[in-house]
């Protein structure tokens, strides 16, 4: 496939970018971390989007490589991401596709060995239906990363086949609240009361919750009353590059 190779090539010559989406903390307004979000504007094609190229990536053997680069973007870009927020959170979105094979851990391990980023303020998101792909090797990954203080979150959740119950059989400290509930949450009750059920059972099992895609003042009322944890979405701001998130997270302060 030719976008694959082009995929490759891409990631040896880091010609990809990350940009960062502040995460806002609900109960105090301020930000609380950024997840990291891959561009690729490839000199031919234009930008491809994430969604196409990740797929790529997961379908030709390249998804270690792809977190690989990104976990290594993060490490160069911390010590400015630190500059730019009170207290640096990165959450950096992996292809679970080999969650629980050695590479991944390899990968982390190697982007925090050099000191510039710590395991606490590395965070990884999972999606909710690569990690039910195999329940207990994602298990006993997300334990040795926790063993080693880096949080995981579910991400997508409620977009996979997974129950309610599955959240208590993961050692994960996030769920992140898929953003197609969101963008129905102010008129159709059935996504309110998903939410609501998803964010009372995380705050049972002390998981946190984030609420992504939240673009109106009246979603983000609804989520704040139902004691959502944490929101991102483009109400608060988009991904942006690292060198304008100073003062995107100035003005969010
Ligand atoms: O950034 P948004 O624009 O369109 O991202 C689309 C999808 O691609 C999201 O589901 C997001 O989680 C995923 N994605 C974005 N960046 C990365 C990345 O660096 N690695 C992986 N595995 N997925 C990513
Ligand atoms: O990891 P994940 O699948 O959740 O990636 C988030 C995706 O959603 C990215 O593509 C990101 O650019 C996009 N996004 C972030 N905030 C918003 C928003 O408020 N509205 C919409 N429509 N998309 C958003
Ligand atoms: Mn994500
Ligand atoms: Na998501």
């Amino acid at each position: 496939l030719a976008l694959s190779n082009d995929l490759r090539d891409a990631l040896v010559g880091d010609e990809l970018v990350l940009h960062y989406q502040p995460v806002i903390d609900l109960a105090t307004g301020r930000v609380r971390g950024v997840e990291a979000l891959a561009r690729w504007h490839h000199p031919g094609r234009g930008s491809v989007s994430p969604a196409r190229f990740v797929a790529v990536a997961e379908a030709t053997g390249l998804a270690p490589a792809l977190d690989r680069w990104a976990l290594d973007r993060v490490r160069r870009d911390a010590a400015a991401l630190r500059a730019a927020m009170p207290t640096l959170h990165v959450a950096v979105n992996v292809s679970a596709t080999h969650l629980g094979d050695t590479d991944l851990e390899e990968a982390v391990f190697s982007a925090l060995g050099t000191g510039e980023l710590s395991a606490r303020e590395l965070r990884l998101e999972v999606t909710e239906s690569a990690m039910m792909d195999n329940l207990d090797q994602a298990r006993a990954a997300l334990e040795r990363l926790k063993a080693h203080g880096i949080e995981v979150a579910i991400d997508d959740f409620g977009t996979g086949y997974s129950s309610l119950s599955y959240l208590s059989r993961l050692p994960a400290s996030t769920v992140k609240i898929d953003r197609s509930f969101v963008e129905h949450i102010t008129e159709d009750a059935d996504a309110r009361a998903i939410v609501s059920s998803v964010i009372r059972l995380a705050g049972r099992l002390r998981l946190t919750t984030v609420a992504e895609g939240v673009e109106t003042p009246e979603q983000l009322a609804i989520l704040r009353r139902l004691g959502c944890t944490a929101a991102q979405g483009f109400l608060f701001s988009p991904a942006v590059a690292v060198a304008d998130l100073p003062d995107v997270v100035t003005r969010l302060t």
